[in-house]
């Protein structure tokens, strides 16, 4: 897996297996935070694919690859935009394959204007929409895992592994604090 920034392969799987989950942004300026998304996968295992699809520089490719989705077998697309966030709705709109929108950190909006661009869908149009940045592509990744872990139980128990080592470092932390505390102070 590349973690260069600005570069994304065309296309990535982690294993000889049917491509399950799509990671789709709307350029490689996004890949530096959508890369997250891919992290989680690799560990997990899950066969993804990663790829730009533009909605505004490449709308027909956007159709396509949405309209294929499906008949692919892919379980779900976790999309990442920025600014005029539109790709995961607009792949949302020709899918019912479940769509997970990253918003991505804009250079002048902070990432706002993607967050409420792909937050605000008109009902009929769901796009499960996470937090902004590395966070929202992490966890975007965690429930696309959390969606398989349904009908695969080996999954389910490397979430729930997982769950339990996050704990156990959260847990950790006060006896860093304990360590590092000033003479006398109380952690
Ligand atoms: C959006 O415009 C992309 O998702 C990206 O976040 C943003 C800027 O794209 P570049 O100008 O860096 O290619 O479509």
């Amino acid at each position: 897996m590349s973690t260069a920034p600005h570069t994304t392969p065309d296309s990535q799987t982690t294993a000889q297996q049917a491509i399950q989950v799509g990671v789709v942004m709307g350029s490689s300026s996004d890949w530096d935070v959508m890369r997250h998304a891919a992290d989680i996968l690799t560990e997990f295992g899950i066969a993804f694919e990663a790829k730009v699809v533009s909605a505004h520089r490449m709308p027909d490719d956007m159709f396509r690859y949405a309209e294929a989705a499906a008949d692919r077998g892919l379980v779900a697309i976790i999309a990442g935009a920025g600014g005029a966030a539109h790709l995961p709705g607009m792949l949302a709109a020709k899918t019912t394959v479940p769509v997970l929108g990253v918003p991505v950190p804009s250079r002048h909006l902070q990432g706002v204007d993607s967050l409420h661009s792909i937050v605000q869908m008109p009902k009929g149009i769901p796009v499960a929409t996470f937090a902004i940045g590395t966070a929202g592509a992490g966890n975007a990744a965690l429930f696309a895992v959390a969606m398989l872990a349904g009908s695969h139980p080996a999954l389910r128990a490397k979430l729930d592994a997982f769950r339990a080592r996050q704990t156990e470092v959260a847990r950790a932390m006060t006896a860093d604090l304990t360590m590092s505390a000033p003479e006398g102070g109380k952690a």
